[in-house]
Formats: structure tokens, sequence, C-alpha cells
């Protein structure tokens, strides 16, 4: 069995999550390819040592650099905040390592279109490169894509998608790197609403040609972290030191879509829905039908059937447990629920598949570029009155 080293750059709250994913994944599912969680990066060497100990990475290192070029290194995870995902990225396809990158891609369309190019040539000499867009990973989502593509909705006339959060309502929570642009490149519209973006597109098979929204940030100046806090930790809470500091990315962000299609679509992004917490909800409405999913209930799809007689129409759910349904075969009987971490076991499954096979696992780096640049349009439409601004074509196909 081929072993594939894995090292994790990164170990705040999408380091716990990845790690999960390659503890399990190879527990679950026969996987053609053995991943070893080999070495975790960190700027402090006190904090990685002790998230390697309680994640189960065999050492722990402060220089991702150096790691990076390791022969005994074949796989690169990157966890980081958005600032730094294109100079590792690159480094690591250099370098001959397959790269897992969180989500979104980069912080700019420009650092996006150079990993999306440095992707486009290390394919070229079998180097795999993937996106970690995991919701696309929940059953559900994924049986959602199937049975559009199957035409369960018919011809697709209108799209709903939203995510909402409630995170930042108090006004003394600090800021955060999440709310710097620096470091985060956006606030919910990159950090949230790419993954509506994205999700919307990966169970419509549509692609967005123009937007039309506006953002806004509700509490412009927060305390300041305390100094032990810096880049780590979840980045969605912390300690207030003294004084105070400017918010420099979006609170909130409202928008709307037009898909090549035609097909017309509302997006909401927001940190500031009270008593949501993590609310991902997509509607996909067509002229046989609609499907609903809502992570809430995530192990669920509403399904609404035009075609059947008047007097049995109905949205009913379904519920995706079956053997039948994707990746379920691998956990447990009908009905026993999966959760939110399950997504990012279904991630490395396929990720380490796709390294065996050849074959770049989606979501691409250039699916991801696509994000960016409906991401970089709704911002420009923002700062232009909320006007239509058109999506550039994409590097290749969705
Ligand atoms: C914070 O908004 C966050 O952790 C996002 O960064 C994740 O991508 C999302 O899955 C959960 O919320």
């Amino acid at each position: 069995m081929t072993t594939l080293r894995v090292a994790m750059i990164g170990h705040g709250f999408m380091g716990a999550a990845h790690s999960q994913g390659w503890r399990t994944a190879p527990r679950i599912f026969d996987l053609p390819a053995e991943p070893e969680m080999a070495v975790v990066v960190g700027r402090n060497a006190e904090a990685v040592a002790a998230a390697a100990r309680k994640w189960g990475w065999a050492e722990s290192a402060t220089d991702w650099r150096e790691v990076v070029a390791r022969d005994d290194i074949d796989v690169v995870d990157i966890v980081t905040p958005g600032d730094s995902h294109a100079e590792i990225a690159i480094a690591a396809l250099a370098a001959g390592k397959h790269v897992l990158c969180e989500k979104p891609l980069a912080n700019t369309v420009a650092e996006a279109e150079a990993m999306a190019e440095a992707a486009e040539k290390a394919a070229a000499r079998g180097i795999r490169a993937m996106v970690g867009f995991t919701y696309r990973r929940v059953p559900a989502v994924t049986f959602l894509r199937n049975l559009i593509a199957q035409g369960a909705v018919g011809r697709i006339n209108h799209v709903r998608a939203a995510y909402r959060q409630d995170w930042l309502v108090d006004p003394e929570m600090p800021l955060a790197w999440r709310l710097q642009k620096e470091h985060a490149g956006s606030g919910a519209l990159g950090d949230i609403g790419a993954h509506a973006i994205d999700l919307a597109q990966f169970v419509t098979g549509l692609r967005l040609e123009k937007v039309s929204g506006v953002i806004d940030t509700i509490v412009k100046e927060r305390p300041l972290l305390d100094s032990g806090s810096g880049l780590s930790g979840t980045g969605l809470s912390g300690t207030a030191g003294d004084g105070k500091g400017e918010v420099t990315v979006d609170d909130i962000a409202i928008f709307t879509g037009r898909f090549e299609s035609g097909a017309l679509a509302s997006f909401e992004a927001s940190r500031f829905a009270t008593g949501r917490k993590n609310a991902l909800e997509i509607e996909i409405s067509g002229d046989k039908g609609a499907l609903a999913f809502d992570l809430e209930d995530l192990n669920s799809v509403q399904f609404y059937d035009r075609t059947a007689p008047a007097d049995r129409q109905g949205f009913r759910k379904i519920l995706v447990t079956e053997a039948e349904h994707p990746y379920v075969s691998g956990w447990w009987p009908a009905g026993h629920m999966l959760g939110y971490e399950h997504g990012f076991s279904h991630q490395v499954k396929d990720l380490v598949e796709g390294i065996v096979a050849g074959i770049d696992p989606h979501p691409t780096f250039a699916d991801g570029l696509e994000v960016q640049r409906v991401l970089d349009a709704v911002e420009r439409s923002s700062e232009n009155d909320s006007a239509w601004v058109r999506i550039a074509v994409p590097v290749r196909a969705l």
C-alpha cells in the first residue's frame, strides 16, 4: 500500500477539522493509499507541538518552507488564513507536492489566477490540487447535484442560497484575523459567501455570468485582540486587549446573480443574522419541481415533484442515509446520521483517490478561481452603486 505523507500548514479551527479527516478517512473507507499524518506546521513552537500531540501528527515544525521542500512529504494541506494560501500552494506545487488548500482559494483574483496556473502546470507532472469546499461532500449535497443532473427539477429558473451566522452581533467581539482585510481578504463575503456561491454552481452545474450586490460593515471598529492571540485560533473569538482597531472587511453581503442559462439567483452572507449559528441553505426551483437543503438538517433534502398527481404534490423529506447515497456506505446503516465533520473525511477520500488515479479531484483550483472572480465582482458592484458586473470567462468549464 502506497503511503502519502502529509504536512498540514496551520492549526486553527480548520486544522482541527482537517486532522479529523486525515485520521478517520483511512479507518472508514478502503483508500488506495494510506495517508500518514507526518507533520503539522505553526508559528508558535509550543502551540503547534500541543496540536500535534492532540490531533495525532507525528511531528511539529515552525518553518513551512523547510517542510514543503522535504523529500519525505507528498501532500501539503493548507489551513492558514487566506493571505498565505498563494505563496504556500505555489511553492508546494513547484516542489512536486499534491496540495489541498482551504477556501476561499486566495484573497485576490490575481493570487487565485497564479495558483490556478501553477496547478495547471503541476497537473502535467501528475501533481493534484484541490480546494476545500467541503460542503460539496455532505452526502445530501452531492445527492442534490445528482438529482438535478438527472432532471428532477427540470429547467432551473430560480436559485436561493444563504449562509448566515451571528458571531459578530456583539460589538465587543475583538478584532480577530477574519475581520482584517490583509489577512482574510474579505469578511462574510469571502468566508461564507464563497460557500454559497460554490454550492449554487456545484449543485446546479450552472455558472454565474454577472452579479449585482451590496456589502457593508455594521460595526466599524472593535477591541484589539490581546497580544497572545495573534493569528492562531479559529479567528472566531479571542480575548480583548487594550485599544480599538478598524474593521476592514464586510459583515454582510447581499447580491443577485444571473447564470449563463438565464436563471436568476439571490445570495446572502451574513455574520449579523441574530440567532443563526451556521445556517447554510439553498433552494433550487425548476419547471418540474424544486429541491432544498439546510445544513441544520444536513442528513436530508426536501423535494417537490411538480409532475406528481396534483393531490399528492408537496415538499417531502428524503433522508440521505441509505447505502446507495453518496459516501454513506462507508459509515452506518440507514437512519444513523452523519455530521459536519464527515465532509472532511470524504474530502480526504476523494483527494487520495484522485492522487492515485491521476485525476484532479473537484473542486479544482480553476473552480476556486471561478468563485474568487464572483467574490471580486460582488465587491466591484457594491463599489459601483450595485451595478451589474460581468464575471470573466472561466479558466476552463466547471
Ligand atoms: C467561519 O465563518 C467558518 O468557520 C467558515 O470559515 C467555514 O468555512 C464554515 O464552514 C464555518 O464557519
